[in-house]
């Protein structure tokens, strides 16, 4: 698959019909904001966007997945542009990877994971924090071109809350000093960003912080406290009366633990696999991740093994990374 140049990315959104909009599996900030801004862009277009996720959206990211663009559709255009946003891979994609072949197969996609697959012509800047700051470029490109006459309100706080989602309210390895200047024009553009760091990273459900409270009582570690995980399995979430998407905080109270150098959770998921997840101070985990069939950023990855239990897959895990670390 190509590798679409920047200049490629923006006459391919500026000839965009009827855009479908997919976020990946087990949306977060970054996935649902760039799509809202994309929608909103593409909606002051005067093109009908609509976003298609393959997973339900997190309530927390409701003030950003609010808009029409958000409402299920019966059928899509056949002529419709599809386009991935920071989907790493089609599995990324989940049960939308049957839905969007053939007649409707993807269009391009736009993505920001270094070890990520180009599954279609694909536009990627592996230096950006988040996808976020790609649909700044584009959104400036759009309005030099005079296909758009100004960044709309809503696509301005779209692309905040994307940027800050994926850096942790800035504070990853991944922020560059590009990553605050875009954040600081976003600001005089008219970003709310006080109450978007505070819906993204204060406001927390009462589901949640039992997530939080039963992850930050359960944390296992290695002797020397360098490697620490969770396990969170089918049972634990019923007999909390939890789902998954409570859980998204999980691997922050691990890492958050002192001398944690790599921090892991493990999650039954539904297919009946292990969803492994990796973060690091240092040590590159997509590597790790990769050895087992996964991927992702430096010190962020993940992946998903076939084990009969949780503490099987986090196992495997831990040896993986201790290969790696001693
Ligand atoms: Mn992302």
């Amino acid at each position: 698959m190509n590798e679409l140049s920047f200049d490629e990315l923006v006459e391919r959104v500026i000839a965009a019909e009827k855009p479908i909009l997919l976020t990946h599996t087990r949306p977060d900030g970054d996935t649902v904001g760039s799509c809202a801004a994309l929608a909103s862009i593409f909606g002051a277009m005067g093109r009908n966007p609509i976003v298609v996720s393959p997973d339900p959206i997190p309530r927390r990211l409701s003030f950003l997945s609010g808009g029409k663009w958000f409402a299920p559709v019966k059928e899509y255009p056949s002529d419709s542009t599809v386009i991935a946003v920071d989907v790493a891979s089609p599995q990324q994609l989940g049960e939308l990877q049957s839905v969007f072949s053939g007649d409707l197969a993807l269009s391009f996609m736009i993505d920001h994971h270094e070890r990520g697959v180009a599954f279609a012509p694909r536009y990627l800047r592996s230096d950006a924090s988040a996808v976020g700051e790609i649909v700044y470029d584009l959104a400036l490109a759009l309005v030099e071109k005079g296909v758009l006459k100004s960044v709309p309100p809503f696509a301005v706080n779209a692309i905040f809350a994307s940027v800050s989602s994926d850096s942790g309210c800035f504070k990853y390895s991944n922020v560059t000093p590009r990553t605050h200047r875009i954040a600081a024009s976003l600001i005089e553009l008219g970003a709310d960003a006080p109450e978007i760091n505070r819906l993204l990273f204060d406001v927390k459900t009462e589901e949640i912080l039992r997530a939080e409270g039963y992850v930050a009582s359960h944390v296992s570690t290695t002797p020397d406290k360098k490697i620490a995980w969770v396990l969170v399995t089918d049972a634990i979430r019923d007999e909390m009366g939890l789902l998954d998407e409570h859980f998204e905080t999980a691997i922050d109270v691990v890492r958050s633990l002192e001398g944690v150098e790599i921090a892991m959770t493990v999650k039954e998921s539904p297919d009946g696999k292990f969803k492994v997840s990796l973060r690091s101070t240092g040590l590159d985990v997509a590597k790790i991740a990769a050895t087992l069939g996964g991927g992702g950023h430096a010190r962020a990855a993940g992946c998903s093994l076939s084990t009969c239990t949780a503490e099987e897959a986090a196992r495997i895990a831990v040896d993986a990374v201790k290969a790696e670390m001693y």
